[in-house]
């Protein structure tokens, strides 16, 4: 009976750690926070469902000085793309499905800006029930926005 106990209070620890370190994020292609001024660079989006429903809308918005190039296909989804007067893409929507206890990855080629500098990404995760949740850095430490470092 003890044993049971302990592992019972093991598995929700387990599960309350994997829950917390699963944020949406913006990572390179690679995995990496950091990239180089000026190179084409491929980025990975990867957005977790954390609740018990599905994830239906992902809006990310580019960061100043990135030129979105291409995107990969994602099947199952649909992606909507605001360019600005100069032809930038701004803004990327997806929708689709991302159940409870799957993440969805989402991968674009972009140009990075011609000076050093942090890129702040802002992503907004709408769940089946209307909520959203900001990864903007409004409250950074419930919802930190992805973060690259160019130098
Ligand atoms: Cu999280």
């Amino acid at each position: 009976m003890k044993t049971l106990i302990r592992s019972a209070l093991t598995l929700s620890a387990a599960v309350l750690i994997s829950v917390a370190g699963a944020h949406a994020t913006v990572r390179t292609e690679g995995g990496l926070s950091e990239s180089k001024v000026g190179v084409s660079e491929t980025y990975r989006l990867n957005v977790p469902t954390e609740k018990e429903i599905s994830t239906t809308q992902i809006r990310l918005v580019i960061p100043a000085g990135v030129s979105v190039s291409r995107f990969q296909v994602t099947p199952g989804f649909t992606r909507t793309v605001t360019k600005n007067a100069d032809g930038l893409v701004t803004e990327v929507v997806w929708k689709g499905r991302v159940a409870p206890m799957e993440y969805a990855r989402f991968f674009l080629q972009a140009r990075n800006p011609a000076q050093a500098g942090e890129l702040v990404w802002k992503v907004y995760q709408t769940y089946s029930d209307g909520s959203v949740v900001a990864w903007d850095d409004a409250d950074p430490a419930k919802g930190p926005a992805g973060r690259t470092t160019v130098k």
